[in-house]
């Protein structure tokens, strides 16, 4: 040990006793322990023993109980004491970059919601695949390392996702039959284009390094290869030569750092493994292309196919190697011009290399003559081998569920059939693989949806080829993207897609954002790909173009697709009446109106807002907008933000210059007010131009999630049939709460029992809005009525505005699923009543049916009523829910 830095360290221990210091700072001092005895120092709250050489982690450590923070990483450690049972007060341990090769268990005592243990680069991490260690949670790692130690033989995992992607019609599908079978003869113009994706398996022979993750003396001791560079090419057989039984080798290791080094096998030999890879192949049709956000995936080898008499090849190479890039976060893609049989287009490869760096080859290839095949093969078998996913361990039984699932053969199979197969009874490790799975790409599956959390889906073809039907229906398209849900029969086959999986595979769209329902109508939706390009009219859209608007503009480096089809969807529920189409909306609030469209020859998107309160609706767009930028991985390189100047010429103008976001942040920073505008050289004062830009987080109503839940609601007419009150209630709130988790509000069944009789049934279900803090904000009660029972109505009224009104809760909401024949009289026959009605201590101002801000159908209405009691203004909601499917 070197004497200098342990005098340092004796001389910092002597400092922090003399001075009663709380942090002692032995870091990078290349100690191999301890050179006094510490155990005593419990005045210290944290210790850095990081960047030595430990070996062990000294006893007197585990005697500092009231330490809180303890970094011990960058040693050599493999294991870490702390006395099971003793109280410690620690909350941080850093075991980084050691040499544990078992979970350090002791660290599992700790509460995990207490303490944080950092824990990354150790070995036993190494084979643990990376979707489980990239959670960062201890206790899912034990249940995997649990599941492997628990079964005699576990398995690596030696397989990968080939995902070929495209323009319709270049060859992708007979380049996946030309791989799969070199003989494979090509009958031109006899393939039929691919509806939505195509799942393949392909064997190929890798030879991966023998170490780890691929190999480990321990367990794999087989098929081991000598790499001969004379023989021939890389990953080519011929090139390898087989090693013989080498069972009986190197029984001498004992010392485990050599054996996870294992320096012997480095570099020269070789393990050979057959590869399972699942290639999806994608139909190339453009209207699709919103749906790559869902299928393309991470640690996945790509193959982007092209043909040179394909026009505009720049413009598809960006699209489809930026998207790729983004989405897979740049694993290896490999492109291929298939069709060189008829002609061959040079390209400047070097460019593309230097924009994208994950495109590892370029191949010229002929499906058709097999030209180039050899050496594509080759290509994509040497990828393979330096993807870093494969070798991952994985538990035997995991394995097995994979294969009962593959054996079963079925498009999708429900959450029990999925539980049993799994074999666990804690729901908790179910989750767990079911997590893992869909991460391998093996089943679709969304357990925290309540429309959904019956549905495994355990063949993806299924889901996309249904998407792709719809798409491709005539009907639909002529119909400009518009469809009813009890038609969906006509657009897809009956066996495959039996009507009781209708409303999963439309919430599972949704859930895409290909579609949406239009909120208040009984089962129309649109999907937006298809909406006319036109705008419906020019002198709707300039009302906009005034100077009075706020303006906004995004522009894109490169343009994804789907992007303003995504926030129709994800923004439905602000959408004004119809207008809205193909390349923008118009969405409102109660106060102000939105327009926004995509310019796609500018790749920017324009957004305008008129009325009051601007910011509000502002904020609502862009939050949205954003969270598409961060679905599609979009950084912050690839897109520009742009404020409108307010200058007098600019504010005056209807093309007002435009200030980039960034340039202002800088102008911020460096403390300068004012910046020139570039149209009237005038200057501006950069506070006051980004006033209408600032976000707030309005005091927001829930309304449109009330009317979001009611038109949800009415997708399960079927289910709701059979249902007495209480059971729609149950439903209603399961569907209201998954709207107000994003807002981090939950809901509680509230009992009024005591405090008013009046009409309360035994077990009647009143919900409660409430903050995380246990406040309630607002009061929802739904009940069911089939014609004008003014006496049921009295009595909800009542409870509502007197009996929950105590807090002064500024709105409250009533639901009212109507049973009637005729939704439309009753609506307003309901809304002539209540006009009418006395309540009281309650000094009722007015009821106004606002319908037509929040509702685009005819099947929901929205009335309020503004009341006061005790002089404070207060609002009731009046949700009015048409559910008659006429037989009661
Ligand atoms: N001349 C020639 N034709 C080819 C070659 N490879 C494929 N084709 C033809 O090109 C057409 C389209 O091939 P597909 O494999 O269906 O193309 P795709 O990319 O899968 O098309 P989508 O599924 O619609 O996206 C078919 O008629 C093929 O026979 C080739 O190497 N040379
Ligand atoms: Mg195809």
């Amino acid at each position: 040990m070197n004497t200098v830095n342990i005098q340092i360290a004796l001389n910092r221990i002597e400092e922090a006793r003399k001075y009663d210091t709380s942090h002692l700072n032995l870091s990078g001092l290349q100690l191999t322990e301890i050179p006094t005895d510490i155990s005593d120092m419990n005045f210290l709250d944290s210790i850095d023993l990081s960047f030595n050489k430990f070996v062990e982690c000294s006893d007197m450590i585990s005697k500092l109980y009231s330490l809180l923070s303890l970094n011990i990483s960058n040693n050599y450690l493999q294991d870490i004491c702390f006395d099971f049972y003793k109280e410690y007060s620690i909350n941080e341990i850093d075991i980084s970059s050691n040499l544990f090769y078992r979970i350090p268990y002791n660290l599992l005592q700790f509460d995990e919601n207490k303490i944080c243990i950092y824990f990354d680069n150790n070995p036993f991490l190494d084979s643990i695949p990376i979707e489980i260690s990239t959670e960062g949670n201890l206790s899912y790692i034990e249940f995997y390392l649990d599941s492997l130690k628990s079964q005699d033989k576990t398995k690596r995992l030696f397989e990968t996702k080939l995902l070929i992607v495209g323009k319709g019609s270049v060859g992708k599908t007979t380049l996946v039959k030309t791989l799969n079978d070199p003989e494979y003869k090509v009958k031109i113009g006899e393939e039929n284009t691919t509806e939505g994706i195509n799942i393949n398996r392909l064997y190929e022979t890798v030879y991966f390094p023998a170490h780890k993750p691929y190999y480990s003396f321990f367990n794999d001791r087989e098929n081991l290869y000598e790499y001969d560079e004379g023989l021939g090419n890389e990953q080519d057989k011929e090139s390898y030569i087989y090693m013989g039984d080498i069972s009986s080798y190197g029984e001498g290791f004992s010392d485990y750092v050599d054996i996870l080094k294992e320096p012997y096998l480095e570099g020269e030999i070789f393990v050979e493994k057959d590869i399972k890879i699942n290639v999806w192949d994608f139909g190339g049709q453009e209207i699709l292309y919103s749906t790559h956000q869902f299928f393309l995936t991470q640690r996945s080898l790509y193959i982007f196919v092209w043909e040179p008499r394909a026009d505009n090849e720049e413009e598809s190479f960006e699209y489809w190697l930026s998207i790729i890039q983004r989405l897979s976060k740049n694993c290896p893609v490999i492109i291929v011009m298939n069709k060189a049989d008829i002609r061959i287009k040079s390209i400047d490869e070097k460019n593309y290399l230097d924009i994208f760096k994950n495109i590892v080859g370029f191949f010229n290839i002929s499906c058709f003559t097999k030209e180039g095949i050899q050496e594509l093969k080759r290509q994509i078998r040497e990828t393979i081998s330096k993807l870093p996913h494969l070798g991952d361990r994985l538990p035997q039984t995991w394995e097995n569920i994979r294969e009962e699932l593959a054996r079963k053969e079925l498009d999708y199979i429900t959450f029990d059939d999925f539980k049993e197969i799994c074999g666990f009874n804690e729901i908790e490790k179910v989750n767990h693989l079911s997590g893992y799975l869909n991460d391998l790409g093996d089943i679709i599956y969304f357990k925290d949806d309540i429309m959904l959390n019956n549905l495994v889906i355990i063949n993806p073809h299924w889901l996309t080829k249904a998407i792709y039907q719809l798409i491709h229906s005539l009907q639909v398209q002529k119909n400009n993207g518009l469809f009813e849900a009890n038609n969906l029969s006509k657009y897809l086959n009956d066996k495959q897609y039996p009507k009781g999986k209708h409303y999963e595979l439309l919430s599972l769209m949704e859930k895409f954002e290909i579609c949406f329902k239009v909120i208040g109508s009984s089962s129309l939706y649109v999907i937006p790909t298809l909406l006319k390009a036109q705008s419906p009219s020019i002198e709707e859209l300039d009302r906009f173009r005034i100077s009075e608007a706020l303006r906004y503009k995004v522009r894109y480096n490169f343009l994804p697709s789907g992007l303003i089809e995504r926030l129709i969807c994800r923004l439905n529920n602000h959408l004004e009446d119809s207008l809205f189409w193909k390349y923008g909306a118009i969405f409102n609030s109660e106060t102000c109106r939105a327009l926004v469209e995509l310019n796609k020859i500018k790749k920017s998107i324009n957004l305008y807002i008129i009325g009051e309160m601007k910011s509000h609706l502002y904020t609502i767009i862009t939050h949205e907008l954003n969270q598409i930028h961060i679905d599609l991985k979009l950084e912050k390189i690839d897109y520009k933000e742009l404020y409108a100047c307010s200058c007098v010429d600019c504010l005056e103008s209807n093309h007002p210059y435009m200030f980039e976001k960034e340039l202002l942040a800088k102008y911020i920073i460096k403390g300068r007010k004012l910046i020139d505008c570039r149209n009237s050289l005038e200057q501006v004062d950069i506070e006051e131009l980004m006033i209408g830009y600032k976000s707030v987080k309005a005091k927001e109503s829930l309304i449109r999630d009330f009317v979001s839940a009611s038109s949800q609601l009415q997708t399960r007419l079927d289910l709701l049939k059979g249902f007495n009150e209480n059971q729609i209630n149950t439903y209603f709130q399961d569907l209201m709460r998954q709207y107000l988790s994003s807002k981090k509000l939950t809901l509680n069944e509230q009992s009024l029992k005591g405090r008013s009789e009046s009409g309360k049934n035994q077990g009647e279900l009143d919900i409660a809005v409430e903050t995380i803090e246990g406040n309630t904000i607002s009061f929802f009660e739904g009940f069911i009525l089939a014609g004008l029972n003014t006496k049921i109505i009295e009595t909800h009224l009542n409870k509502s505005m007197l009996n929950y009104d105590s807090n002064g809760l500024n709105e409250k909401y009533v639901g009212i699923y109507s049973r009637a024949k005729n939704f439309s009289s009753l609506s307003a026959k309901y809304k002539n009543y209540i006009d009418g009605i006395q309540i009281e201590n309650v000094e009722i101002e007015s009821s106004e049916d606002i319908s037509n801000i929040y509702v685009n159908g005819s099947e929901i209405r929205v009335i309020r009523t503004k009341y006061r009691r005790n002089k404070i203004q207060l609002n009731l909601y009046h949700l009015l829910i048409n559910i008659y499917t006429g037989d009661y």
